[in-house]
């Protein structure tokens, strides 16, 4: 079949069975625009800004596990979605992005919005490319899939060139992959995890930490299976939200610098760790040289270089999670004994009753914490939940009742303001039969509060919370604790009348002081089924708590903050 780039483009995503692109058009991809106009195949969705493109990829594959797109031109197009890069490559989310580039003849000569892209995406992409013929096209993009929902799932960016997507050229979509050099490993050593069971059965203090892993392999029901059958207590990272399910007796919470206390002391006093799937992230471990000093440590991990990066493993297992603890499971059976563990569970089930996680709440004021719970009593299992970034997220992770893997959306690894609403969109036009809840700051809404007008044109019926307390919270906490409250450009009292806001939009908005209001405006927002943004005047100097400070140790959190 002959075919120009463009075409090539729009066949390569049929065959991979793309249902939705985000994407901003301009000069250097105006070719490939064009054919989207022509086809068929899939829907193309208008963001207003190219970060929000890519968030939107991106909270679509998150709640998927399937691939996300989006396209962008060349130069500010580009620039504008890096952003969105390394959001996903820091979270290992699976992502096509494909960008225009100028002409090839134009290359280097500093031409009308030229950048290097390629250069620039590198260190926050798995891998890119710049396609220099057309002939190569359809290899490039096969490939971009394959390494983008592969092994360790992250980001591919394709550039192409404004002449390469006009040129013609034979299109044969390769059904193979032959790549010499990435060659992902699926199943673990068996020596390797038969050493695993032996040390479990050996362990008198085992914990399970559970991360991101465990949600892109798929893994949650094995996981919780293997914990049942071992009777190991588990801990998440914020990555891991909804992998145990908050019901199961065996989930501590989630770890870290926000975790709750019996969680951090699991890991602090645990003889063997079993990480299946977490990256050791330094708001998990806190000071590393007393992060799990007692701890032997197994490491299931599918990236080879992932593991031993930041602390020492004893038994490390390359491999897919799912099919490692498929394979751990027998050996689970025969060989370990669940009662062994009954006094570690007891204790630290009495961490957990003397350090509960736990707020003040109040009549007077709105408390953040409250707003979440309650949001948790009405739709439970029913709502996807995501969040920007700062305390908001922190009390979202913490209080809301999670049952299942994909329910949580959040921006882990690069932290990244401006995530929320984009992402919420995606997840939204991923699953439109869940309710879709944006929490949000009301520092990080304006990030990107231009895609109100995406959400409003496409009728996707995302709800935003606005946890508001006229801060940039997070910071404002740290300045609190740390700077003796100079509160150094975090004031956001002054602020826009965000119910006009979206109402100028074209989408609902409320405003509410007190819990009738809240749930009344809850109730209203998920109902009316059109896009909502619920602005709520919390409490302007709630902390969250527990706290690690940076760089302090897990066993010694900060459990409450005295004036
Ligand atoms: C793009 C970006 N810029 C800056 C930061 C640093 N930062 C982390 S949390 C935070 C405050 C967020 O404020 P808000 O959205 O109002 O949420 P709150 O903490 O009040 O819940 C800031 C500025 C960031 N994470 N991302």
């Amino acid at each position: 079949m002959e075919l120009s780039g463009s075409q090539m483009v729009i066949e390569a995503l049929r065959k991979e069975n793309v249902s939705v692109v985000f994407g901003y058009p301009g000069g250097a991809i105006m070719n490939v625009y064009d054919e989207v106009y022509k086809q068929n195949y899939f829907k193309h969705i208008l963001t207003r800004h190219e970060q929000a493109a890519l968030h939107a990829a991106d909270g679509y594959a998150r709640a998927t596990g399937e691939v996300g797109v989006a396209f962008v031109t060349s130069g500010p197009g580009f620039t504008n979605a890096v952003t969105g890069l390394a959001t996903a490559y820091m979270d290992s989310i699976p992502m096509v992005v494909i960008s225009g580039q100028v002409p090839i003849s134009m290359i280097g000569t500093d031409a009308f919005q030229e950048i290097d892209a390629v250069g620039i995406s590198r260190p926050c992409v798995k891998h890119n490319y710049l396609v220099k013929d057309v002939k190569d096209l359809p290899r490039i993009l096969k490939e971009a899939f394959y390494i983008a929902r592969s092994g360790r799932p992250g980001p591919v960016h394709v550039d192409i060139p404004k002449d390469v997507t006009a040129q013609i050229g034979h299109f044969a979509y390769p059904s193979e992959i032959k790549m010499q050099t990435y060659k992902p490993t699926y199943k673990g050593n068996p020596r390797q995890i038969k050493k695993a069971i032996e040390a479990i059965v050996a362990a008198k203090r085992p914990v399970l930490y559970i991360g991101g892993g465990a949600i892109n392999s798929n893994a949650s029901a094995e996981v919780r299976e293997f914990a049942k059958i071992c009777g190991i207590p588990a801990v998440e990272t914020l990555m891991a939200r909804g992998v145990m399910g908050d019901e199961n007796p065996l989930l501590l919470g989630m770890l870290g610098m926000h975790g709750c206390y019996s969680a951090n002391m699991a890991m602090s006093e645990a003889d063997l760790m079993i990480a299946f799937g977490p990256r050791f992230d330094d708001r998990v471990t806190g000071k590393l040289s007393e992060f799990a000093k007692h701890a032997k440590i197994i490491h299931v991990d599918i990236d080879p270089s992932s593991i031993g990066k930041i602390v020492p493993i004893d038994y490390p297992i390359v491999g897919d999670l799912k099919n490692v603890v498929e394979a751990m499971i027998p050996l689970a059976k025969e060989h370990v004994d669940a009662d062994k563990y009954k006094p570690w569970r007891d204790l630290l089930k009495r961490y957990n009753e003397i350090h509960p996680l736990k707020y003040e709440d109040s009549n007077e004021v709105l408390k953040p914490q409250w707003a979440i719970e309650r949001v948790g009593q009405l739709l439970g299992d029913k709502a996807i939940i995501c969040t920007d970034v700062g305390q908001h997220q922190m009390w979202a992770a913490q209080f809301y009742p999670f049952s299942y893997p994909r329910q949580w959306l959040s921006s882990g690894g690069l932290g990244t303001m401006g995530y929320g609403l984009p992402a919420a969109i995606g997840a939204k036009v991923a699953i439109p039969s869940k309710t879709v809840i944006n929490f949000t700051g009301d520092g990080s809404i304006l990030m990107n509060i231009q895609e109100l007008m995406t959400a409003v044109e496409n009728k996707v019926a995302v709800v935003n919370i606005i946890l508001n307390n006229q801060f940039l919270g997070m910071v404002r906490q740290w300045q609190t604790f740390f700077y003796n409250k100079r509160y150094s450009s975090t004031d956001l009292s002054v602020q826009p009348d965000f119910v006009k806001l979206v109402e100028s939009f074209g989408g609902r908005g409320f405003r509410v002081k007190t819990k009738d209001e809240f749930d009344k405006a809850l109730k209203e927002a998920i109902e009316s089924n059109t896009v909502c943004m619920i602005d709520v005047q919390v409490d302007r100097f709630e902390n969250v708590l527990p706290m690690v400070p940076a760089g302090g140790t897990l066993y010694n959190m900060m459990l409450e903050y005295k004036e």
